[in-house]
């Protein structure tokens, strides 16, 4: 079913419907899932390896291999800050970001329903991988991208995998704003994360890292926080596994925002449950250049539920955490995903996090989603003559 987080009002699961009828508060979907955790052992490394916790229909699965991502430990950094680190790389996923996990579960769902039309607003990686997916599955597919702060890989994956692209004057919120009222309306099928079935697949994260470590939790999971879908997705996943008795701990929910769009982060500093919108958020890492994120209240209470922490970073700060996490251990991320790494060194500093803690810094989307901002940060190529003599002096000087 699908039930209201708020006043607990259930819906049927064939219900179209984004936000609770009676009280207008956000939906979750609850799926009683009982098996033992070894029939996942002999299965491939993708997230449907956990299909029993996915309330959709198996034999409608449209998907493109999403999830199983890599869960590499980090020693060099992690020895530095004296804690035991590892980066799941969603970068890996078929279009370069962790959206392609709920975007299977939530195509998957537009099929069940037999719409013809699905669309969105984004900050950019929804629209480049809810265009792949529906082109996958032979669906027209809107979206609504704020003029000009789309970085250029995710404006060109939802070009060229088809998909009706709309330049909105105004920011992501008001992108959002209007793309919910043509859903209202019928005109679409809304698969931003304020569609539940969305985090139903994004939750597969947080299966992912406990099964990587052995049926085990972290301490700590930290991460990149803008529209707040994921952070409670990966919370949802967790819970599921300690509820269903597979793991025995669940880990501080630590969310990251950057210093020009960080309304969670105020409303945890007030120890508050309400955010205050922001009215024009600004940073480099546009992906999460959000000021009235939908998810809030699932992202507070998951933070609040499992004494969690949430903290802002600078755009200075993420943009050297990209390039410490490129250069120190060989993993290119987009600034976004960078200010998990970022918050993780201001974290340490702060001594919010522990000597010895095992932290998971989730980083959501691939270095080559923007290029322009890595270009930006590096200085041109040397131009020289293909001369051998030449050639061996360059090197030597430089
Ligand atoms: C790389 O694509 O909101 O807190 O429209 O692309 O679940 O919103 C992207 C968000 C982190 C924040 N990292 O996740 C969109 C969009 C990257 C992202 C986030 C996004 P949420």
């Amino acid at each position: 079913m699908i039930k209201c987080i708020s006043c607990g009002e259930e819906y049927s699961l064939n219900e179209i419907i984004y936000t609770c009828e009676k009280c207008g508060s956000v939906l979750e979907v609850i799926k009683d899932v009982d098996v033992s955790k070894d029939i996942f052992s002999c299965r491939k490394q993708t997230m449907w390896k956990y299909k029993e916790f996915m309330p959709v229909d198996e034999s409608k699965i449209v998907s493109l291999e999403e999830g199983g991502t890599p869960f590499v430990k980090c020693d060099k950094l992690g020895g530095e800050l004296g804690i035991d680190l590892y980066v799941k790389v969603e970068g890996s996923n078929p279009t370069g970001s962790f959206k392609d996990r709920g975007m299977s579960v939530g195509i998957t769902k537009a099929m069940e329903l037999g719409v013809s039309t699905v669309g969105c607003a984004s900050t950019g990686n929804t629209s480049a991988s809810l265009a792949a997916y529906a082109a996958r599955a032979g669906l027209r597919c809107v979206v609504l991208l704020p003029s000009g702060k789309v970085a250029l890989g995710k404006l060109a994956q939802a070009m060229f995998h088809g998909a009706e692209v709309l330049s909105i004057k105004g920011n992501f919120d008001e992108a959002l704003e209007a793309v919910t009222a043509l859903a209202l309306e019928g005109e679409l099928y809304l698969l931003n994360s304020v569609n539940p079935f969305r985090l139903e697949g994004q939750k597969t994260i947080g299966f992912e890292i406990v099964d990587d470590l052995g049926w085990k939790s972290p301490d700590r999971v930290i991460l990149p926080v803008g529209n707040a879908g994921n952070i409670s997705a990966i919370w949802k996943g967790i819970s599921e596994f300690y509820d269903a008795g597979f793991i025995e701990n669940k880990p501080m929910m630590t969310g990251i925002q950057a210093e020009g769009a960080c309304p969670i982060v105020n409303a945890v500093r007030k120890n508050k449950m309400e955010i205050e919108t922001v009215d024009n958020p600004e940073t480099v890492a546009t992906a999460i250049r959000i000021g009235a994120p939908v998810s809030s209240l699932k992202a507070l209470r998951a933070i609040y539920d499992s004494k969690g922490y949430a903290e802002t970073v600078s755009d200075e700060e993420i943009l050297n955490a990209q390039k410490l996490l490129a250069r120190k251990e060989g993993i290119g991320v987009e600034p976004a995903s960078a200010a998990s790494i970022a918050g993780l060194l201001k974290l340490v500093d702060e001594c919010v996090v522990d000597k010895g803690e095992q932290v998971v810094c989730i980083v959501t989307g691939h270095l080559l989603k923007d290029p322009n901002t890595a270009i930006n940060a590096c200085v041109e190529p040397l131009e020289v003559e293909a001369d051998i003599k030449n050639l061996r002096e360059v090197i030597k000087k430089n």
